[in-house]
């Protein structure tokens, strides 16, 4: 019986998270991209790996059906960490949350509509510049709302901001400067698993911390 379950998430941030496992001695029994399992066990007999959608992480860690998951800060922000501890910056998948807009076109007046998938965190953001601002939910390709008129602003993370460009969009404002990959932990976990999971945190860091040296 594995007594540890992290909740991995796909994409790029696996793709970074999978060799940081593997230098604190963990790796999946099979190969994690070429397969359709989403459970996968280790070589650590005490230790298996679930991957999920970015936005489940959050969600899995807090109801305890994983004890630990690696979740990227925007998707933290926007989920609101209940349930959880966030013991350590992993350093990974960094990228910025912004305002985004047509290009050359100057920041409209008055009630703006806001396409994103944080609605969360762009309805605080707003709010606290006294911006009214309407917000439409989207799950993908936020890129192409300001071009078809269908927001006037959009949220959403950026890293070289090439994507905005190739799209005739331009940045404006940050909301959030430093989005990192974060290591969460379910609550009542930490303190029924503390002697196997607090090694395995105080082990990433040790790594975390010799790459970011
Ligand atoms: O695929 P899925 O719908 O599950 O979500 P996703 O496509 O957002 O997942 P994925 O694999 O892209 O990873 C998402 C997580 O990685 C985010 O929650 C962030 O924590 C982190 N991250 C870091 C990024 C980026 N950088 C990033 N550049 N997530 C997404 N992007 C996208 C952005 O949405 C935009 O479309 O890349 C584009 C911008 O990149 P640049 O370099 O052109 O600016
Ligand atoms: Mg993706």
């Amino acid at each position: 019986m594995s007594e540890i379950t992290i909740a991995l998430t796909k994409g790029r941030i696996l793709k970074e998270t999978l060799p940081l496992l593997a230098a604190v001695g963990i790796s999946p029994s099979e190969d994690i991209a070429s397969s359709r399992k989403l459970l996968f066990d280790t070589n650590r007999e005490d230790v298996r790996l679930l991957v999920l959608r970015g936005v489940d992480v959050p969600t899995y860690v807090q109801f305890g059906a994983a004890d630990l998951g690696i979740s990227g800060k925007d998707t933290l922000l926007e989920h609101g960490g209940d349930g959880l501890y966030e013991p350590l910056d992993l350093g990974i998948a960094r990228c910025k949350l912004m305002t985004a807009g047509l290009k050359g076109r100057p920041a409209k007046t008055g009630r703006i509509r806001v396409a994103t998938k944080y609605v969360n965190v762009a309805r605080r953001f707003y709010a606290e510049k006294s911006q009214q601002a309407d917000f439409i939910k989207l799950y993908g390709a936020m890129e192409l709302a300001p071009v078809l008129a269908l927001a006037d602003e959009i949220v959403d993370v950026v890293d070289t901001g090439n994507t905005l460009k190739a799209n005739g969009l331009e940045p404006r404002e940050t909301i959030v400067g430093n989005i990192s990959s974060r290591v969460i932990v379910n609550k009542a976990a930490m303190k029924t698993k503390y002697r196997k999971i607090k090694p395995l945190i105080r082990q990433l860091g040790k790594i975390v911390a010799e790459r970011g040296a």
